[in-house]
């Protein structure tokens, strides 16, 4: 769509569908070579042939280092990251009643200790190369609204807003940016087969702007935050939700 990224290697976790499938695409479009990472590999090798232009699948579980090192191993042979964007997590919709320690433990190992985990080794082979960089955090409004049937989640991705602030504190001396986006519902491969697809009537009513929440309402966002032109933002929150919650 642009060549704004020409030139740049991008990860986008989570993208064999939905919302990292969509920022992977744009992304590409902008020019990045683009590493399309999942734990579902064989999806992730349909999205980055579906998506073409410079993209490259990758097998990977964001909780686990070991596959983390795997994956970063492989992107530094071909120059090191550039841009990061953690996107993948679990989207659960789980009663209040039924959170019990199990279900608490796996949605902080994957959405906020896995977002620690590729953040650590990512910044870790952008320093070794002294380049400039980007790290994009796919957080979520539920945070701001409290949402029910997600109260896990919504403490994880209160979370990974903590951790951009003092990300941005830390990495800015290197010329690495760190910024969370938050999206409001968005009709993603997950939400349409999930409870959630039921709550675009209530939700939209809430909207400042109406319609249904795309995965491209947040790529277009994701690109310009990867972008130069955003080169004085760091350790913000974009709230991406047609105005839904105003924080
Ligand atoms: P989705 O369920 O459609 O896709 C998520 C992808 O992440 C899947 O392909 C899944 O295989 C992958 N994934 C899950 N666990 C993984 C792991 N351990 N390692 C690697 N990959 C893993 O989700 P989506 O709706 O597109 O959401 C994408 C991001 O946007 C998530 O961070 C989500 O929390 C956030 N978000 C979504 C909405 C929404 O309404 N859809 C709203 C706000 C925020
Ligand atoms: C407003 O992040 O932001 C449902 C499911 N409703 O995952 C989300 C809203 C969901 C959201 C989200």
């Amino acid at each position: 769509m642009t060549d704004r990224l020409a030139g740049k290697t991008a990860l986008v976790t989570g993208a064999a569908q939905g919302i990292g499938k969509a920022i992977a695409a744009r992304l590409a479009a902008d020019g990045a070579t683009v590493y399309v990472a999942d734990i579902n590999g064989e999806g992730a090798k349909a999205a980055a042939a579906a998506i073409g232009g410079k993209t490259k699948a990758v097998t990977v579980d964001i909780s686990d280092p070991k596959s983390v090192t795997a994956m970063f191993d492989e992107i530094k042979k071909v120059g090191g990251i550039d841009i990061l964007v953690n996107n993948a997590s679990i989207v659960p919709f789980v009663a209040w009643d039924d959170v019990d320690l199990d279900h608490w433990r796996k949605i902080i190992d994957v959405n906020l200790t896995g977002t620690f985990i590729v953040t650590r080794a990512a910044t870790d082979q952008m320093r070794a190369a002294a380049k400039p960089g980007r790290v994009i955090n796919i957080s979520s409004n539920t945070f701001f609204a409290g949402t029910p049937n997600m109260a896990a989640y919504v403490a994880a991705k209160g979370g990974v807003i903590g951790f951009t602030r003092a990300l941005a504190t830390e990495l800015g001396q290197y010329n690495i940016t760190a910024n969370a986006v938050t999206p409001g519902l968005i009709e993603s491969d997950g939400v349409k087969a999930s409870p959630h697809n039921g709550a675009f009537e209530f939700v939209e009513m809430l909207q400042a702007v109406k319609g249904k929440g795309q995965p491209e309402h947040i790529a277009d966002v994701v690109s310009f935050l990867a972008s130069e032109d955003a080169r004085w933002i760091t350790g913000q929150t974009l709230n991406v939700d047609a105005g839904m919650v105003r924080h």
